[in-house]
């Protein structure tokens, strides 16, 4: 499961830790800013607090990148000089997962948080309409009165209170120099990386294409093939994300798990709902409640010997809890037992 921390997240890691088959948290410091270090003191006592609750932390997401290195500003070397030493402090920390997305100024992206399905649950959602008809400089606004009071991963405010200039910084850089930028950073990590042992697995592009007219990459098989070959090392691997390469259905899930054999170090499995081709809800992680067959991407999952962290993705908001949009206890609980039950099938059905 994910946690924000005690001082972030509505759920308890005494709640967690009694969702049969969840044995660990992916974790992050969420009031680190990007291109901050993360000290080992701050690591070791989140490493602590989640042991003492009978849990693990099996790694963090994420560990953000900072805006200068995703451009490629001449003051990057700063800022990747700051990240080797954060990943240094993780690794001698013995934590050896991270994950970390490469998207121009806004994370993932969603046009409400808050869409009530026909049983009275509610979903985050996306219309490539009400993007288009949006300035971008809006686009935090629009969001921020639906988030029952949580900052959203990737929508810090005080980064959103710049982005304009954001914007400007991106202003020459193209798919190709977003490539670039992130050959250059891999490049310069990996060697900290091989040292302590710590596999990177980068976040797909949410959703799976340019959003406001910026570069994005990480979006389907041919690009994540590009990315593991320009940097072919095992530590540079990807999050499987679902939900996030779902959003184009020209993306063909369980082939593109099958392609990533041996650089899938983390998972994310959650389900879409399509009304049409650009306009999406999410839903309950059950095959029979979206769009995906979830048996398939499991079984994928399986079949290449994954061997990382699982989790579930956004849950619907039910049972009247308020939380975080997307990331309440109660349906990603049910999320968890699903992947669990998947799992145990698809492992028995491998025996028999
Ligand atoms: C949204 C998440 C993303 C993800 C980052 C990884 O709910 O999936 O914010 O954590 O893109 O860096």
């Amino acid at each position: 499961m994910r946690w924000y921390g005690s001082a972030y997240d509505t759920v308890t890691l005494a709640q967690i830790r009694q969702i049969p088959g969840v044995t660990g948290v992916i974790s992050t410091l969420y009031d680190a800013a990007p291109g901050e270090v993360w000290s080992r003191e701050r690591i070791r006592a989140l490493k602590e607090e989640i042991a003492q609750s009978g849990l693990h932390l099996s790694g963090i997401e994420s560990v953000n990148v900072h805006e200068a290195i995703k451009a490629g500003s001449p003051d990057r070397d700063r800022y990747i000089d700051n990240y080797i030493e954060t990943l240094r402090n993780l690794g001698q920390e013995d934590i050896h997962l991270v994950c970390y997305n490469f998207m121009p100024v806004f994370d993932w992206t969603r046009t409400e948080l808050a869409r009530v399905r026909p049983d009275g649950s509610t979903v985050l959602a996306y219309t490539q309409d009400a993007v288009d008809a949006l300035d971008p400089e809006k686009m935090f606004d629009s969001i921020a009165g639906d988030t029952n009071g949580a900052v959203m991963p990737g929508w810090e405010p005080e980064r959103m209170a710049h982005v304009k200039e954001l914007f400007e910084m991106y202003r020459d850089v193209d798919d190709e120099r977003l490539f670039a930028n992130l050959q250059y950073f891999l490049e310069r990590i990996m060697p900290v990386c091989n040292r302590y042992d710590i596999r990177m697995a980068i976040h797909p592009d949410d959703p799976a294409w340019s959003v406001f007219g910026l570069p994005r990459i990480i979006i389907n098989k041919e690009n994540i093939l590009r990315m593991m070959k320009m940097v072919d090392d095992p530590h540079n691997g990807v999050t499987f994300c679902s939900g996030s390469y779902g959003t184009n259905p020209e993306n063909d899930l369980p082939d593109m798990i099958r392609s990533l054999k041996g650089r899938i170090h983390f998972a994310h499995v959650r389900n879409l709902k399509f009304i049409t081709p650009s306009n999406f809800e999410e839903a309950a992680h059950l095959s029979s409640d979206g769009s995906f067959d979830m048996y398939e991407i499991v079984k994928a999952l399986y079949e290449i010997g994954f061997d990382g962290p699982i989790r579930p993705d956004h849950g619907r908001m039910i049972w009247g809890e308020t939380a975080m949009p997307g990331y309440g206890l109660y349906d990603r609980a049910l999320g968890a037992a699903y992947i669990n039950g998947l799992w145990e099938a698809v492992e028995k059905a491998g025996k028999s």
